[in-house]
């Protein structure tokens, strides 16, 4: 599993160039070529093999070859070269997200600061203020920046976890003596981020099975090894924890190792209450065995309904799960259609057709083409002029595609001050419409608020996209008056966006709960750029399910005619 460790190296080679001011189309294509291979839901040694790298979005036969040659040696050479002419540690200080090139070699030249650490330090002594170029708001920001880095390295996103997961999951299955097997900790409960995998397996040979479990071809470092559990690090610095039980044992060991911790505690508290005990081998009444084969079992015992891993979270699911009236959360075939994706009209890898395609292969009776608006130059939005052609070619597509029906949609900017970025005369018609911000995340609470109220006003707004801006890694989510913004929504019967794409997550499971206790719907999109990325609602769904919500709350789970109905104002 290199993904993370390729994407960094290029985008590490995109900001050297840029300190270098090297050609442009250079910077941007390593930099594009880092962020798909960061999307990407397959490994990417896999792909090599399989000679379909040349698949992924902005990686031609030159970025191939560097691909290969980093999964052969472990080492780009051009890269390697690149290097040496900057001084060591540059690099680090490029990984704060609000430190570019330009403050980076500033840094260094005024300061002679080469790593977080020395930054961390001038920032505490107050040396930065007063350097040319460094204004006091950019002090802030790197501060803040630095925070995030450290967050970012202490958890990964679900959609990373998943993928490192699934490399050991499937070669462990299947095993001659695996009984079962499953996910644990917080992954299992799809939490947004991950510190670090939990694997439980029921086994009657716990040592052959991780024996099997540490000798994997993506284990790097095998942490700690016994004769039932064993820790191990990947290439990319995960971690994997796995432990195998007897059969027994296996629903009640996977109950404690899911957590959450908080869960466990009540559980325990509502066991003994009923004269039980419960623990990670079963539950005993005294010395003797109740149950403990399967987590149903045990929560039967309990007298509570089964608890979605999801919900396990101490936030009011066991009073509910005692009363048989938790919600029926949504899954990902309640989902009928996408209605955030972009197509080569403005930023996206493939043409109109081949997304309605991909939908149609998904099971999807609708997909929406939202591409960017006419004043979002860096992602190629569209004119007025080139809407009218757009238009035609959805007409085009939808006549010969019967199965799944294209959405004539766009994603127009709201400005600084609120405003959209196409004429009402252009938005009244589209089949649908979302509105975002892609600029100005720096604005205060109220004024970031007001624009997305304005927006929701606009008679012809259908979805507010991405609400809050956040961006792993990279930026926290825009200060925003969240209820005023349910409230304006609710009012003016505007939906508000999951966006599954795997860096945003937004809004996140407690925004959804917000939302629906008000009575606000919500839509699961995934803003795909590719066909490939129309996979990651299932992210969306691991969000809404962790927000509480069932199909009823999600537009995108209704049959067209209905859809079209409820998103009318
Ligand atoms: P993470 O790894 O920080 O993303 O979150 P988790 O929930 O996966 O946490 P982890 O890996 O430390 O532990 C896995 C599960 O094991 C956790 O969700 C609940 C259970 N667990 C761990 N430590 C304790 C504990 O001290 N008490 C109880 N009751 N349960 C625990
Ligand atoms: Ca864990």
């Amino acid at each position: 599993m290199l993904n993370l460790t390729i994407a960094e190296t290029f985008r590490n080679i995109s900001r050297l160039l840029e300190i270098r001011q090297d050609n442009p189309f250079r910077i941007r294509a390593y930099e594009r070529a880092a962020q798909a291979i960061e999307g990407l839901n397959e490994d990417i040694e896999i792909m090599a093999g399989k000679g379909t790298l040349r698949e992924i979005p902005g990686i031609g036969k030159d970025l191939e070859r560097k691909i290969k040659e980093f999964i052969e040696t472990g080492k780009i050479r051009a890269y390697e070269e690149l290097k040496k002419s900057f001084p060591d540690g540059l690099l680090e200080l490029l990984r704060i997200p609000s430190v570019g090139p330009k403050t980076a070699k500033l840094l260094y030249d005024e300061l002679q600061i080469h790593n977080v650490a020395g930054l961390e330090s001038a920032i505490a002594k107050g040396k930065l203020k007063g350097i040319f170029g460094i204004k006091e708001k950019t002090i802030k920001n790197i501060a803040s920046g630095i925070r995030l880095l450290k967050a970012g390295k202490e958890r990964m996103p679900l959609s990373v976890a998943w993928q490192a997961a699934e490399s050991f999951l499937r070669p462990l299955q299947g095993l001659p003596g695996l009984k079962k097997i499953s996910c644990a900790g917080s992954l299992r409960r799809q939490k947004e981020t991950i510190r670090d995998i939990d694997i439980l397996v029921a086994t009657g040979t716990p040592q052959r099975i991780i024996r099997h479990f540490t000798r994997l071809p993506q284990v790097k470092e095998i942490i700690a090894s016994g004769s039932t559990k064993s820790s191990v690090r990947t290439a990319d610095g995960i971690q994997v924890d796995c432990r195998a039980v007897v059969e027994k044992s296996f629903g009640a060991a996977l109950l404690y190792f899911t957590g959450s911790k908080n869960f466990n505690i009540k559980l325990r508290q509502i066991a003994i209450q009923k004269g039980l005990k419960i623990n990670e081998y079963g539950v005993f009444r005294g010395n003797a065995f109740v149950a403990g084969r399967t987590e149903a079992e045990i929560f039967k015992l309990l007298g509570m309904e089964y608890i979605e891993p999801e919900l396990r979270e101490d936030t009011g699911e066991i009073a509910l799960a005692q009363k048989g009236t938790l919600p029926k959360l949504i899954t990902q075939n309640d989902l009928r259609g996408d209605l955030h994706t972009h197509s080569s009209w403005s930023d996206g890898n493939n043409t109109i057709q081949e997304m309605a395609f991909a939908a149609a292969k998904l099971g999807y009776s609708y997909i929406a083409i939202t591409d960017h608006s006419q004043g979002l130059k860096i992602a190629n939005g569209l004119s007025v002029k080139d809407l009218l052609k757009k238009r035609k070619e959805i007409e085009k597509v939808n006549n010969a595609l019967r199965r799944c029906r294209v959405l004539y949609g766009t994603e127009v900017d709201i400005d600084s001050q609120g405003r959209l970025d196409y004429s009402n005369e252009t938005l009244k018609e589209f089949d649908i419409v979302i509105a975002a911000i892609h600029s100005g995340f720096r604005q205060s609470k109220e004024k970031l608020t007001r624009r997305i109220l304005k927006a929701c006003d606009n008679k012809y707004v259908n979805i507010i996209s991405h609400p809050t801006g956040r961006l792993w890694g990279t930026r926290d989510a825009y200060e925003i008056d969240f209820d005023a913004i349910v409230a304006g929504a609710r009012e003016t019967n505007t939906a508000l966006e999951v966006n599954s794409y795997p860096l945003r997550l937004d809004l996140n499971d407690l925004h959804c709960r917000r939302a629906k206790e008000e009575g606000v719907k919500l839509v699961i999109n995934t803003d795909s750029h590719a066909t490939e990325h129309l996979a990651a609602a299932r992210f969306g769904i691991a969000v809404a399910r962790r927000g509480w919500l069932t199909a009823k709350d999600v537009l995108n789970t209704l049959p067209l005619d209905d859809l079209l109905k409820a998103i009318k104002k």
